[in-house]
């Protein structure tokens, strides 16, 4: 894993926390976090002590999006091939939160703008401080919403609403985006972070096995039709019915104990 102070990587029961640090940028991307990022990412997908991720932000913001320094226009030379630097620096991260088949807990602990907006909702459980902010910055300077975000806000919300957003860049305060099924649930600014970890360490003990095929199965709810999903649960549930989670699971319920949960 890249060892990089733009993101704080720890590993406790179970759960990798990975903080953005930029703070004093509101933890916008540059290239540096980009990698550090997805070197966390990589880290869950590849270490099977990693049974949960925790993503939240140093400071007072979650994430303003792209660092707009490294943009200026004033420097000179030809316009940013930004359909490049989606490719290379945002997309591998956004499909390696997408496809972890372990959960991923978003605190969103401040203004989350732009992509940083975006990667929050990619996340698998998007809690969020009452402060917090969903701001498409897009609209603002002449962008479309991209880390996913076309994608996200239209499935999420529809139309009606991901347009009025998108087109408007106007601020979604967190409780309005919870009450919309854009997020989870909103805690008080003081308790975000206690709670955030303690539902990440509960996901983290969890039948962790399961949890991943149930993201797979949600994901692929979204492209199938009501038949080929029925297929799809066939055949997801004949492998979470394999798993030692699951024997395990029926036994602690049938001898009246707590299930300890290994991930297989
Ligand atoms: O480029 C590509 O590769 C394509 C991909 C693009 C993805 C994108 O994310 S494009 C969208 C980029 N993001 C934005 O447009 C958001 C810009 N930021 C803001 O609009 C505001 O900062 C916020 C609404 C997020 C927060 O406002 P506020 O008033 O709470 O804070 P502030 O004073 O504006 O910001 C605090 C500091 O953070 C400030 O620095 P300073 O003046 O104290 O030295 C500000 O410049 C800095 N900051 C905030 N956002 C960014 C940033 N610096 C660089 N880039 C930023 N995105």
């Amino acid at each position: 894993m890249t060892a990089s102070e733009t993101v704080l990587a720890t590993l406790s029961h179970g759960v990798l926390s990975l903080t953005l640090n930029r703070p004093d940028k509101l933890n916008a991307f540059n290239e540096e976090m980009h990698l550090a990022l997805r070197a966390g990412f990589e880290k869950a997908h590849n270490d099977p002590s990693v049974r949960a991720v925790l993503l939240t932000g140093a400071g007072r913001g979650f994430c303003a999006g792209q660092d707009l320094g490294d943009r200026d226009p004033r420097k000179g030379g030809p316009a940013p091939d930004l359909g490049r630097t989606l490719e290379t620096f945002y997309n591998p991260t956004l499909r390696l939160i997408r496809t972890l088949e372990k959960p991923v807990v978003c605190a969103v602990n401040g203004v989350a703008a732009g992509a940083g907006a975006n990667l929050a909702l990619a996340c698998d459980i998007v809690v969020a401080a009452s402060s917090a902010r969903f701001i498409q910055s897009f609209a603002r300077i002449g962008l479309i919403p991209d880390a996913g975000g076309s994608w996200h806000l239209t499935r999420l919300l529809g139309e009606a609403r991901a347009k009025g957003l998108a087109l408007t860049g106007d601020p979604l305060e967190a409780n309005k985006a919870a009450e919309w099924g854009l997020i989870w649930q909103v805690f008080p600014d003081e308790t975000l972070a206690q709670e955030a970890e303690a539902l990440a360490k509960l996901l983290a003990a969890g039948p962790t096995f399961g949890l991943g095929l149930t993201k797979r199965a949600i994901g692929a709810a979204q492209g199938n039709s009501f038949d080929a999903q029925l297929d799809r649960e066939r055949d997801l549930q004949r492998e979470a019915g394999r798993s030692a989670d699951y024997a395990e699971g029926v036994l602690a319920f049938l001898e009246k104990r707590k299930p300890e949960f290994a991930g297989r």
